[in-house]
């Protein structure tokens, strides 16, 4: 018996590192799947498994490492707020904090996914219509969320501490996840698809905050802007991006100087600085346009492949995504203006830690930057217009650097270098953690409970539309002309 688990043990560990953490292997998966149960013809299936794939690799890859440099140019004990350097924060420093290690990561994943899709099956009572499938993701915040449990927890046993923890993430990804389901079926007309990240519970915030600003009609959405004379040319989205970055890295790279460019590799020998700024600039353009042109290939093909799913084992869901496939709808512009007006946030934050002495001073990494703070913009940008598209980055970049530092000096992770720093994870999950540090397992029990009111009351306040929207948008849209 006991052989029997190891083998599917292994199995599971190699299919949970070769493919649940590569997020094209899973979508293709996924879409493969759908087909498969759509009983499409077999090569038709394959050809959807290949063209579904999403790429935020290139600008990951690219513009991460920048940021990063500013803490080796100047040599700063400081933390970096990025997903990955918290994943290894943890890893380093479970060991000597706790005498853990995280062995169990991939278990942990699974029996999380497996509390998701049985709140998904069981939707005529959670009311809870999302998957999460965005497997990277789910890796960093298993890691980040074991410290934040063994921080309240310390004597807590392996199993304890699977069952606990898989339960309070299967919660959240569920949860969160179906949160988003409304604003990107209104953002997207009816995609399909909801988000599965690391912000869910701030775009829904903001998202909601924004309609408050819809009321005025001097409030124009960015996409219905057309500015005249010279400014004209910032009309198009290639070109505004395009000058906009060379000004943001621009600084940034003039700051880290050429000398240390060169020493670091990012720079060649004998390659001009002027050239390599342009270059480097300018390639974010480039990989923004790839990602949104991409994104709209893989929504097209996940979502009628998940009909597949949809249709058999887990009626009138939806897939829960990559939050990079939103960028591809709404106003393009809105991006560029969520990642900027997120910066501004940011350093205006890093600056007061700086001004009032706090123990933990943070580097800006480029993950929590750019994708939480451009969805926030295409999100408020569309229920709100260009006011709430500046304004609730702004307000983000400060929470993001002001609650991240707060909680990982608190939990103690911030002495190795990192946190993971996305929204909810400067928000929603220090509140966890005050929870479960004050009220022990009672805690547990009231985060559980609470996150699974918030389903309830969204059912509650549209009962009919609720299910439609996913199931038919077209009838939905009908529906709500009629009630208006
Ligand atoms: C993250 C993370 C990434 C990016 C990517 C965005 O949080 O770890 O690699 O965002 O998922 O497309």
């Amino acid at each position: 018996m006991e052989k029997i688990g190891d083998i599917l043990l292994v199995i599971w560990s190699y299919f949970a590192k070769n493919i649940l953490t590569q997020p094209a292997f899973l979508i293709g998966l996924i879409v493969f799947v759908g087909y498969v149960l759509l009983k499409r013809p077999l090569y038709e299936s394959i050809s959807g498994f290949l063209k579904a794939t999403v790429g935020s690799g290139g600008l990951v890859n690219n513009f991460r490492p920048i940021l990063v440099g500013l803490k080796d140019r100047f040599q700063l004990h400081a933390m970096v707020t990025d997903p990955y350097f918290g994943q290894n924060a943890v890893t380093e420093g479970i060991e000597k904090t706790f005498g853990r290690t995280f062995g169990d990561t991939m278990l942990l994943l699974l029996i999380a996914f497996i509390f998701n899709i049985l709140l998904v099956r069981f939707r005529k009572y959670t009311k809870l219509r999302a998957v999460f499938t965005t497997g990277n993701v789910q890796v960093q915040q298993a890691a980040t969320a074991f410290w934040l449990l063994l921080f309240c927890f310390p004597q807590l046993g392996r199993i304890e501490v699977l069952l606990v923890m898989g339960l309070i993430l299967g919660c959240y990804w569920a949860v969160g996840s179906n949160l988003t389901v409304d604003i990107c079926q209104d953002l997207t007309e009816g995609a399909g698809f909801a988000v599965a990240h690391q912000q869910m519970f701030g775009i829904y915030l903001f998202a909601k905050l924004s309609e408050r600003f819809k009321k005025n009609k001097s409030n124009k959405r960015l996409e219905d802007i057309e500015l005249p004379g010279f400014l004209s040319m910032f009309n198009e989205n290639m070109v505004a991006t395009s000058i906009l970055m060379l000004l943001f890295f621009g600084i940034i790279l003039l700051v880290l100087g050429q000398d240390y460019l060169l020493k670091a590799g990012f720079m060649q020998p004998g390659q001009s600085f002027l050239f390599y700024i342009l270059q480097t600039s300018l390639m974010f353009a480039v990989y923004l346009a790839i990602l949104q042109l991409g994104v709209r290939t893989f929504v097209a093909e996940l979502t009628d492949s998940f009909n597949g799913i949809s249709n058999t084992l887990l009626p009138g869901a939806v897939p829960g995504i990559d939050i990079a496939a939103t960028f591809a709808f709404g106003s393009s512009n809105a991006v560029t203006v969520g990642f900027l007006f997120g910066a501004l946030g940011q350093f205006v934050m890093i600056m007061l830690l700086i001004l009032l002495k706090s123990p933990t001073i943070v580097v800006a990494g480029f993950i929590p930057l750019f994708f939480d703070n451009a969805a926030i913009a295409v999100f408020s940008n569309n229920r709100g217009g260009i006011k709430a598209a500046i304004i609730f980055p702004f307000i983000s970049g400060l929470i993001q650097v002001g609650g991240s530092a707060l909680i990982a000096s608190w939990v103690g992770l911030s002495q190795f270098g990192g946190y993971i720093g996305m929204f909810d994870w400067a928000t929603v999950w220090p509140g966890i953690t005050v929870a479960m540090k004050f009220l022990g397992f009672i805690g547990v029990a009231l985060v559980v409970v609470l996150l699974l009111a918030i389903p309830q009351l969204q059912y509650r306040a549209d009962p009919k539309g609720y299910f439609l929207i996913v199931d038919d948008y077209d009838a939905y849209l009908e529906y709500k002309a009629q009630k208006a």
